[in-house]
């Protein structure tokens, strides 16, 4: 029975001395998989995969050749229909590539928010389709189109779709995340 006990015992220490040679290991692997996953972020331009503004281009139906004040990252800058509000009033943005998006955040002049708003967003710039529709844009210079999940697309059109008898439609900048 002595012999028994002691082969236990022997068994058991062995196991524990295994164990701790282990977790060394076990703590090194871990740290390659957090290297990898940061070296992945890293290369698909971060979670959601947005590019830079740098990369996005954008034309409008009205004022065309100022619509790249609404992408040059300053809030001071922008385009405008320089015409009150009206249906059909459109931006068209093109990131350059597909991307997941959860929000576009549109900045405006006091009063020229969009009335109304349709979203739609392509991968070809041929098939759209509707994120989003808002049909009474709340009065601020801060208007926030959020999806219900993530929407995949390289294009993204925004439809104005409202009337004002005064204000223009104005977007200082747009940003997209
Ligand atoms: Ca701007």
């Amino acid at each position: 029975m002595k012999v028994v006990r002691i082969f236990i015992i022997l068994m058991f220490l062995t196991i524990c001395a295994c164990e701790k040679e282990k977790a060394p290991k076990r703590a090194a692997s871990l740290e390659g998989v957090k290297e990898k996953a940061q070296k992945r972020a890293v290369s698909f331009k971060g979670a959601s995969g947005i590019p830079p503004k740098a990369e996005w281009s954008v034309t409008a139906s009205l004022n065309s050749e100022k619509a790249p004040l609404a992408i040059d990252n300053d809030r001071n800058t922008g385009w405008n229909t320089s015409r009150k509000q009206s249906p059909g009033q459109r931006l068209k943005i093109d990131l350059g590539s597909e991307a997941n998006i959860n929000e576009v955040i549109i900045f405006s002049r006091p009063k020229d928010h969009p009335r109304s708003l349709v979203v739609e967003v392509s991968s070809d710039d041929k098939t759209y389709r509707k994120a989003k529709e808002i049909k009474r844009v709340p009065d601020s210079t801060e208007t926030v189109i959020s999806f219900k999940g993530p929407v995949q697309a390289r294009y993204i059109r925004m439809t104005q779709t409202g009337e004002d008898d005064r204000y223009w439609w104005t977007v200082k900048e747009i940003n997209i995340r």
